[in-house]
């Protein structure tokens, strides 16, 4: 029997001083929860969001506005224990976007002018981002700005008219200067390191494209606190919907997640912050060691399973997790590669971390595909594994369970799995990662070196390290010729 736990929407006053880019499934079920359980605990109510699209999902911003903006999170401590919340807290919706789906009828720059006046207004405090992390036009690798980029080049031709992120922020930071307005606080929420010094890189850059004093101006008085936020929450599944509709929740803008949720913040929000540690939110100083801690240790061990499983034909996580050797694999990864790498604050304990992990892993209640996690690695690997590598390497560490990960995201790349069963490759650098396969074909050693040498991933002392080039040689050439059984068991003995 099924322990089902309901909650209530607050009511909100229709006050806003939040706006969000990225309306995403994690932004449903992560901020938008915390602001509603500070709403309800506080009954404070003037912190209510506005929560934009700007490039795809033209359809939720629109079924959000039919259901007044009233949705619900599934949260799942496993399949007996379920809390649904219904969420109140966002109070409008806007879609400004650009893609293949959207552009041919009509929606391109569709509510753009009320997205600035929404940034612009002087209501507006805090501006919060789940973009992913392609959404900042930054080389992964060396953090320089894309200029380049087609989005980009748009933004710096037309910097009225923004289509990207740090566009839209350049254009309402450059009319709330006009205006003798402080700006708000911009808070980046996705997985990236030094996420606010990041989203600072790329929106200095690119205002310095059109005037350097307002470039000045934004990284004196704008402040872009980091912060860590840790909650699973795969795309929706029909079958998710499904369950719900058992439970008798028929929303169509629901969102699944998992019970466990985190969020660490650097406290520097000069207009204001909703004063939300009672709810769970964890102000600090300096969040960088539990960012690191996080991206090393979680999601590089999700970026180890998503490759080699999907390479073995393993649907989800918790699949994949029901495997003891990948299980002894992570331990290994987290343990022996990631660990030794994070300076804690004292008292953390990286073993009970890494168990906690393996356990929410498992928890079959989701079904977070492994084709979801896999997507975007070349945005994703360098702080998921090769900073990470690289230190290991500069103590003379064993990084054999990196190396293996980067073989299997190598031969992900060329489309098929082990078997030959052809999967989408969801990447900026998709194209390229192919024009080097059709290039080096079976010559493991040179397709390797010329993956190694895409500096947009690869930091270039990393590709330059024989231990490393080696290892992932020795990876690859043992997961192609004896599958993923041979590769962990031939990690299991070295
Ligand atoms: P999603 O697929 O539901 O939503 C992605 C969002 O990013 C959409 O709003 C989409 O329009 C936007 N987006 C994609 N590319 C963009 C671009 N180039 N420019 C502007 N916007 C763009 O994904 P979800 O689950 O909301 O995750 C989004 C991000 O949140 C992740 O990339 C990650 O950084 C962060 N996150 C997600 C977690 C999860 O478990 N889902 C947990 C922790 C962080
Ligand atoms: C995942 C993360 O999609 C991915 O790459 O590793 O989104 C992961 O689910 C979250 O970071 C958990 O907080």
């Amino acid at each position: 029997m099924q322990n089902v736990t309901r909650l209530p929407a607050s009511a909100g006053s229709g006050q806003i001083r939040i706006v969000h880019l990225g309306l995403g499934a994690f932004h449903r079920a992560h901020q938008a929860v915390y602001l509603e359980r500070y709403r309800q605990r506080s009954g404070d109510d003037a912190w209510g969001v506005s929560s934009a699209n700007l490039r795809t999902n033209v359809a939720l911003v629109d079924a959000l506005r039919e259901a007044g903006h009233r949705y619900h999170v599934a949260e799942y401590a496993d399949s007996e224990h379920v809390t649904i919340r219904e969420i109140g807290v966002i109070e409008e919706t806007h879609f400004t976007g650009r893609d293949k789906s959207t552009d041919g009828d009509g929606q391109w720059g569709r509510d753009r002018e009320a997205l600035l006046s929404r940034l612009a207004s002087p209501e507006t405090c805090l501006v919060t981002l789940t973009v992913t992390e392609k959404g900042y036009f930054l080389s992964p690798a060396s953090g320089e700005l894309l200029v380049d980029d087609p989005m980009i080049a748009a933004d710096i031709a037309s910097p009225e008219t923004p289509c990207t992120a740090p566009g839209l922020l350049v254009e309402a930071l450059r009319q709330r200067r006009g205006a003798e307005l402080a700006p708000f606080t911009v808070l980046s929420c996705d997985n990236m390191p030094d996420n606010g010094k990041r989203t600072r890189d790329a929106v200095v850059q690119l205002a310095a494209r059109r005037d350097t004093e307002l470039a000045a101006w934004i990284e004196r008085e704008v402040a872009f606190p980091c912060s860590m936020v840790d909650r699973i929450v795969p795309a929706m599944t029909e079958e998710d919907f499904a369950r719900l509709a058992e439970l008798g929740i028929e929303d169509p803008n629901a969102v699944v997640g998992e019970a466990f949720s985190q969020w660490v913040v650097e406290d520097d929000f000069p207009l204001g912050r909703p004063a939300w540690e009672a709810d769970g939110v964890e102000m600090v100083a300096d969040v960088a060691p539990f960012e690191t801690m996080k991206l090393r240790m979680l999601n590089g061990s999700h970026s180890l399973l998503a490759y080699l499983g999907a390479l073995d034909g393993i649907e989800t996580v918790a699949e994949a997790v029901g495997r003891d050797d990948l299980v002894a694999l992570l331990r290994r990864y987290m343990l022996d590669e990631a660990a030794p790498t994070l300076a804690m604050p004292e008292g953390t304990d990286l073993t009970a971390y890494a168990e906690q992990l393996l356990a929410r892993f498992a928890n079959d209640s989701l079904r977070h595909r492994l084709q979801q996690i896999a997507m975007d690695g070349s945005q994703k690997l360098p702080q998921r594994w090769l900073h990470g590598a690289q230190a290991r390497l500069a103590v003379d560490g064993d990084v054999a369970c990196t190396a293996l990960g980067v073989a299997a995201w190598i031969r992900y790349t060329a489309g098929n799995d082990l078997a030959g069963q052809p999967h989408a490759v969801d990447d900026p650098l998709a194209g390229r990662l192919a024009d080097l396969h059709a290039r080096h074909g079976d010559d493991v050693a040179s397709l390797v070196r010329a993956f190694l040498a895409v500096e947009d991933v690869f930091p270039p002392a990393l590709a330059a390290e024989p231990r490393f080039t080696e290892a992932v040689v020795d990876a690859y050439t043992t997961l192609t010729k004896q599958g993923l059984d041979g590769a962990l068991a031939a990690l299991g003995r070295a």
